[in-house]
Order: structure tokens, then sequence, then C-alpha cells
């Protein structure tokens, strides 16, 4: 590391996306007095909420924290009208942020970015894109989205099927009229589960091709009423603040002790009044050991299946749509409005595939175990390469021309879920190892965006051209992470989470299952420390780094 220092790139920062991530880093850094510029492959803001545009597509935290909070104003002005917002009010908000703060002049849209390559010598990055544009950064913030990179689609004889192909995350602008077609919807996860009952009513017939059952609670969603609207905003600082330093990063009703403290009459009833107001997937915090104790969480899985039985008629697909085999929430739960009683349809039929598995795409259909199912439309709700794949995608290559994808060949391994040791002055926000996922993923960009701006203060602050992550910190934080993990019974399931969805993905739990609030904690502390566990490089008087 003894190289001459190349004074003046073309930018300070690059940011990848333009998502919630994307738009407030371009805010904050921006702020922090540095040049900033945006890059996005979509034709507009709004990320995740610009491309899964899906009937039925909305948010399950709740809209007064599923939202930044580092403007007053903003969040003063802004007015939710439901508690759960869909997906066009969420895209209108950001939208509004974009316009509001003006960061859409520093985005290029319909530019995604290819390749990013580290020069040790200028330590810089040259970040290239899908157009001819190239630039030259000090530091890239990778903020490119957790669910972002689409699982391939590797269905037998696809290329054969004459009809309609959709997904859920890559849903038309204009719209698509599926009223009077026969539709198949693949995936029955958080997407698949919103789309079919919206589907249903439209479609001549809806076959929902299940090959996993997952759980299913209500979202319980309802308009925010002015009242309420004017109260919270009333409280809005206690309740961020108390959000920071929450588990999920979210306002919750509090636990009711172990599950297994109470008696069966008891839980039920517990379980029964969560179920009616509680809404959304804080079912899963109706006892503080769900997710912790197999006992404990076998109750809750008992009580959703017991609600599946009662809402379905027909014993057969009750059974069907009943998820067997695994711990409730080590899937991501779902939330609904109307999924179960949507199977009470003559108009809706539910393919289990555990049962005649799918055997190939026809050119009128698809072919099961059971025979050919004709088909107009094929709707693909069948998930991502989650918190990895919008970064290893991407040619991302640091020192010694090692890329992110060779150094998470056996896993994601990260410092703090923000920054990869090799890969100096590149951050990667809510990334793995990070709580990310597991809880509210706003809370969290804007957690990680205002300690990678403070890092790179204090980088200025001490001369630094570089900052970067130690192998040693890498390992330790790795080592944390896993441990954490190893407390849950998430850790121990097939599912995204484990990255088990992705052929050849290693496997291990991707977000950091400590909690947001101690997240935090131990990232201030690391700040506060002066940053042990990062190495900043400072050019000598002689321009040259040490
Ligand atoms: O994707 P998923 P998603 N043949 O991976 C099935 C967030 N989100 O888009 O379980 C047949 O959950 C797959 O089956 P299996 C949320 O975090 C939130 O629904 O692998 N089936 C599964 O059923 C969520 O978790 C909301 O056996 C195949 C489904 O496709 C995350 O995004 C709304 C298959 C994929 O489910 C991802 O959700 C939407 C195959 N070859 C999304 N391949 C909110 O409510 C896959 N499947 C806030």
């Amino acid at each position: 590391m003894s190289a001459p220092v190349d004074p003046a790139p073309d930018y300070d920062v690059v940011v990848v996306g333009a998502g919630f991530a994307g738009l407030y880093a371009l805010y904050a850094l921006r702020a922090e007095g540095l040049s900033v510029v945006g890059f996005e492959s979509g034709s507009d803001v709004g990320g995740t909420w610009f491309w899964n545009r899906y009937p039925g597509a909305r948010c399950d935290t709740e809209s007064l924290d599923y939202s930044y909070s580092f403007d007053k104003d903003l969040q003063q002005d802004w007015t939710w009208s439901e508690r759960y917002a869909t997906q066009p009010e969420i895209l209108r908000y950001l939208n509004h942020v974009a316009d509001r703060f003006a960061l859409r002049p520093l985005i290029r849209f319909h530019t995604e970015v290819t390749s990013a390559v580290y020069d040790e010598d200028s330590a810089t990055w040259t970040v290239g894109t899908s157009t001819a544009d190239t630039v030259r950064a000090r530091y890239v913030v990778m903020a490119a989205g957790v669910l972002s990179s689409l699982k391939e689609l590797d269905f037998p004889g696809l290329e054969r099927f004459r009809g309609t192909r959709l997904h859920t995350a890559r849903w038309p602008h204009e719209g698509v009229d599926l009223s009077g077609q026969r539709v198949a919807v693949i995936g029955t996860g958080s997407s698949g589960v919103q789309l079919v009952p919206r589907l249903a009513p439209q479609t001549a017939h809806l076959h929902v091709l299940q090959r996993t059952a997952n759980f299913s609670v209500p979202a319980r969603n309802r308009p925010v009423l002015p009242e309420e609207a004017a109260r919270e905003k009333a409280g809005y600082d206690e309740r961020r603040a108390e959000i920071r330093v929450s588990r999920a990063g979210m306002k919750e009703i509090p636990a009711e002790g172990s599950a297994l403290d109470h008696d069966a009459a008891e839980r039920t009833r517990i379980f029964e009044w969560r179920w009616a107001y509680g809404g959304g997937p804080t079912f899963l915090r109706t006892f503080t050991d769900l997710a912790l104790d197999e006992q404990a969480n076998a109750t809750a899985a008992d009580f959703v299946r017991a609600k599946i039985r009662e809402t379905v008629a027909d014993p057969e697909t009750a059974d069907s749509l009943s998820p067997k085999g695994f711990p409730i929430g080590t899937k991501r739960l779902c939330v609904d409005t109307d999924y179960y009683a949507t199977f009470n349809r003559p108009d809706v039929t539910l393919v289990d595939l555990r049962k005649t598995p799918l055997v190939e795409f026809t050119e009128n259909g698809i072919r099961t175990t059971a025979g050919e199912i004709e088909l107009d439309a094929v709707v693909f709700a069948t998930g991502f390469d989650a918190l990895t794949g919008a970064i290893t995608r991407i040619d991302v290559r640091g020192r010694g021309g090692e890329t992110v994808a060779e150094h998470w060949a056996d896993g994601p391994r990260t410092m703090l879920g923000v920054a990869v040791a090799g890969f100096p002055n590149l951050f990667t926000v809510t990334g793995p190892g990070s709580p990310s996922v597991l809880g509210n993923v706003v809370a969290s960009i804007e957690q990680h965006v205002e300690w990678i701006v403070d890092c790179l203060r204090h980088a200025r602050e001490v001369g630094a051209v570089s900052v970067e992550a130690t192998r040693e910190a890498e390992e330790d934080w790795s080592r944390q992470a896993a441990e954490a993990a190893a407390q849950t019974l998430m850790a121990r399931n097939a599912s995204w989470y484990t990255g088990a969805n992705i052929p050849g993905k290693a496997r291990q739990l991707l977000p950091y299952a400590g909690g947001v609030g101690r997240f935090r904690e131990i990232c201030d502390d690391v700040a506060a420390r002066g940053y042990p566990g990062f190495h900043f490089t400072v050019p000598t008087p002689t321009g040259h780094q040490a």
C-alpha cells in the first residue's frame, strides 16, 4: 500500500439504487457536503415499491413506522391513509420525498450498475453501467435492495408456453387485465398470498400452485382515522425513540411472557385477541419465546392451523394449506387479507405440488403429475435471491481483483452488515449480518446510512483516503452473528432467510438475529470508540498511503 493517491475522482460517492435506502443515502451524503451520484435501473424512484406493483401489494409494518424519521416536517406533513400502506401510496410517498428534497437530479435512471472495480493505487472505484456511463468515485454505497434480485425461473419447458407470463416483482406499470382468463399463480409466499385474493374475483379460474404451505395471519388493515393520525403525530418523537431501541424496529403490543407460562385456555384466549386485533407479523411476538423455543412455537403453529381448518370449507384443501414440518415464522410469516377464505370460491383451485408435482410447461399451460392445466396466463410469485443477490450479481472487485461473490462463496461475511474486508470504501446498506429484513427495514436503513455518513466524516477528519473492515473484525462479527442465529429456530429451517431457496447458495441465517436495538448499540459503540475493526488509510506527506 504505497502509491500516489489520485486527488480528483468524478464524485465522492456513487449510490446504487433509488429506493428507501438509496434516496436517504443521497440525501444524507449530500447534506454532509459530499458530491454524490445515484444509479437506478428503473425509470423512476421507489425500488421495491417501484417494481412490485401486483394487485394487493402492501406493506406489513405499520405505515407510521415504515417511513422516514430524519425530517420532522416531513413526518408531520405526510398523512398515511391506512394502517398498512398500499404499494401506490408508498410509491407516492417516495416520489414526494424525492421531490421535496430535490433528489431526482442526483439520479441517473434507466442505468443499471454492472461493475465496480477498486483501484488500490488511487483508492477509488470505477463504476460501470448498462449505459455508456462510467464514473470514478472515492466511495460506493450499495443500496440496491435486500429483496430485489429475482430468483431465476428454471421451470422445464417454460419457453414453450404461449400464454402471458407475469412476475409479481415486475408487474406491468400500465396494469394488466386478467378478467375472464384462466390464470395460475406459482408461489405462496408473501407476494402470492397478497395477490391471490385480489386476482380471484377477476379471473375465470384461478389455480394456486403451492409447493410449501406457509403460515399466514390476518393483516387487520384499516383506515387511519384523522384523530388517530393527529395523536400519533403529536407523539411521533416518543414513537421513533421507542422503535430505535426496540427488537424489531417498530411499535409493538408488549408480549405476554412465555407461551408456556399460561394454561392452554388462557394461551388460546391471548392468541385469539392478537388474531382479532393485533394484526400483522407481530403475531409472532404474542409471547416472548415463539421464535426461540420449539414447544412454545408449536402452540402458535397449532393455533394458526386450527384457524385454517375453521376457515377453509373443504377438509382436503384445508389440510394442504396447513403448513407442516417447520416452526411458524422460520419461513417469513405471511400477512393477508382473506387469503384462506379465497379457497372457498368455486373458481379457485389449490394445486398441491407436493401431491402432484409440476412436470413441465406446455404450449397451453402446465402439466403436473395429475394432468395438464390449461392456462391463459401464469404469474410467478417465486421470490428473490435475498440480501446477497443484488450485490453479487454486480461484478464488484476489491483488493487483488477478488469479487464479492467469491468472498461470499461459503456464505456472506461482513463487518456489521455494512462493510466487507478486502473491499475498501464500499458500504452495504442493511446487508447480510445486519438486522435488515428481521424488522422494520426503513428504521434499519436510516440507522445504517447515518452510521456510514458518520464513518465518512471520521475518515475526512483523520485525512483518510480509504476505510476498510479488517479481516479479524469481519471474522469476529460473523461469529457473533452466527451465535445470535443459533439462539433462534429460524436458523435451522430451509427458507430464503437461510439462502435455501437459491440452488447452490451457502446456508446460513443471512440477517443478524440479535435485534434492531441491540445492533444499533453495537454500531454506536464502534463509532464512539473510533471505529475499531476498521482500517483508515492516511496518505503520508510524500503523497503516499500509509
Ligand atoms: O417470495 P417467497 P415472495 N416451484 O420466497 C415458491 C417480502 N414481501 O415474493 O417455499 C414451485 O417468500 C416458493 O415455494 P417453496 C417478504 O419479506 C413482503 O412471496 O420454495 N414453487 C414460495 O412459496 C417476503 O418474505 C410483503 O417451496 C416455487 C414462493 O414461490 C419476501 O418479500 C409482500 C418454485 C416464493 O415465496 C419474498 O416474498 C411481498 C418452484 N420452482 C413480499 N420456486 C409484505 O406483505 C419458488 N417457489 C410486506
